[in-house]
């Protein structure tokens, strides 16, 4: 390594190209990685951090999901950082940890949620505060972020629409005032949600949080219909798709961004939302005005959105030509992958969980619960059941049933549902099954939760067959093992 040649930071910035090559720097190191990217179509993902230092490209830092890049990295060095520029990346991740010294106060978390990172903030609402109330509670919803919390001035912020041609500016007030308000029930959810359960050791080990399944939540969004405001602008006759970014940002041009298809941009219940529970948005959830894009992963719903492009193309940005991608099963390094070949992940497929009983620990952990039950169930001499049941595109649930012998025998729940139109039902549908004592056995058991939508899509056994490296969609059978107590 003493015997490489010495290379500036203003060196390794000049190599972003395919031409001269992409350089990147980290700790001491400056590592020229062009005939990686070239040999590994998805390895364009750490083109992210082309011509900075690693230490700068902060998401990519504190969401460790590039652990197997470091241990690749060495193969490609090339040189070493002068020792006073070292000092110059080390500072600049300090600043990257600085800037979240902005994130809002956050109460209660310990009582509400599994926290899965502090920096970005992501945590998941414990199962069973999830089914305590149909409408999820704004201080218990689930809370997802890539980066930061953006600090928004109202008075200064615009929302641009254009088409990459002309844009249009409006106000925050321009927004609420001109256009008709709409409100809808929608669920929530993360494509992640239940990831935990897709790790396993014949498989490997899945990139990205390890949510159990609290990664969603059900709320009343109001907002102005996206459509009302394209058309208005003259925007909804052209393009194929409508991306959305966010005040979040890697770098200044990088910012938190994704796209949907135009058709639906332009359908009944697509929002550009201000309000959830009837509260102005929450700094947390997107405020001062975030997309939502029901029947959609939650990946979709931008949040803190100050940006709207009508285009020919999706969004180049990394969330929607890497991240939220179903990989093949046969890929097992995400940086092997060719991600042009899959497509952006768009609607939720059908899903369900049990969330009660459930444990006060992380439930990727309990392996048996044991439960006492309540007063209310020994009255009736049942076991009551509770859990959430979704479907994707806007299709409702049928039914969702329970089965306490492996999936050879099923039960009924009794579902708590909203009427909604047809193709249009967003919210999700909570159940119950109660079990009669005399049916419990005295050894821990399995209960088995499956859920089917009205186009008859159900779940598979097991997350097996759909396991995928970064580890979304997972909707295999949900199953606890319990435990009675006497
Ligand atoms: N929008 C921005 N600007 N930045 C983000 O990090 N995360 C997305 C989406 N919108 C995200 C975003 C993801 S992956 C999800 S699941 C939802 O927001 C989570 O929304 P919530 O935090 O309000 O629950
Ligand atoms: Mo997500």
């Amino acid at each position: 390594i003493s015997t490489l040649p010495t290379y500036s930071m203003t060196e390794v910035a000049k190599h972003t190209t395919a031409e001269k090559g992409y350089w990147l720097a980290y700790k001491d190191g400056v590592y020229d990685i062009t005939s990686y990217v070239e040999n590994h179509p998805g390895g364009k993902m750490v083109l992210r951090s082309a011509g900075k230092a690693l230490e700068a490209c902060w998401k990519i830092f504190t969401m460790h999901d590039m652990d197997h890049v470091y241990e690749i990295l060495e193969e490609y060095r090339i040189g070493n950082l002068p020792p006073g520029e070292r000092e110059v990346n080390q500072r600049e991740q300090e600043k990257i940890t600085d800037l979240f010294q902005y994130d809002p106060e956050r109460l209660n978390i310990k009582e509400n949620f599994f926290v899965r990172s502090k920096r970005p903030f992501n945590a998941e609402t414990k199962p069973s505060v999830l089914v305590s109330s149909f409408i999820t509670p704004v201080e218990q919803f689930f809370v997802r972020n890539h980066m930061h919390v953006p600090f928004v001035n109202i008075n200064e912020y615009k929302l641009e629409i254009g088409n990459g041609k002309s844009t249009h500016s409006l106000s925050f007030d321009d927004l609420t005032e001109k256009y008709q308000s709409h409100t809808i029930t929608s669920t929530l959810a993360c494509s992640g949600n239940r990831r935990g359960a897709m790790n396993n050791d014949e498989q490997g080990t899945i990139r990205g949080a390890p949510w159990y399944v609290g990664a969603i939540g059900n709320a009343r969004w109001t907002g102005v219909r996206l459509r009302d405001v394209l058309q208005s602008l003259g925007l909804d006759k052209e393009g194929k798709y409508v991306q959305f970014y966010g005040l979040d940002c890697e770098t200044p041009k990088r910012c938190y961004g994704g796209s949907i298809p135009i058709e639906k941009a332009l359908s009944d219940d697509v929002l550009i939302a201000y309000e959830m529970n009837n509260e102005s948005l929450t700094r947390d959830h997107g405020y001062p005005l975030r997309i939502i894009v029901p029947g959609s992963i939650g990946a979709r719903s931008v949040k803190w959105v100050n940006r709207i492009v009508v285009s020919d193309k999706e969004s180049d940005s990394p969330w929607q030509i890497f991240d939220y991608k179903l990989l093949p099963t046969s890929v097992k390094q995400p940086q092997k992958s060719d991600y042009d070949a899959a497509p952006a992940i768009q609607d939720l497929n059908v899903n369900s969980a049990i969330c009660y009983p459930s444990s006060t620990e992380d439930g990727n952990k309990v392996k048996i619960l044991s439960v006492q039950p309540n007063h209310n169930d020994i009255k009736n001499k049942k076991l009551t059941i509770k859990g959430y049941a979704l479907s994707g595109g806007g299709k409702q649930i049928q039914n969702v049933q329970v089965s306490l012998d492996h999936g050879k025998t099923w039960l009924q729940a009794e579902l708590e549902q909203l009427a909604e139109p047809h193709m249009r039902a967003w919210a999700w549908t909570l159940w119950t099954y109660h079990i009669p004592f005399d049916d419990l056995p005295s050894k821990p058991f399995d209960i088995i939760c499956r859920a089917t939508d009205t186009n008859a899509n159900s779940q598979p056994e097991s997350p097996v067959g759909i396991w995928n490296v970064l580890g979304h969609m997972n909707n295999a059978w949900h199953k606890i093992t319990l435990q009675i107590d006497e």
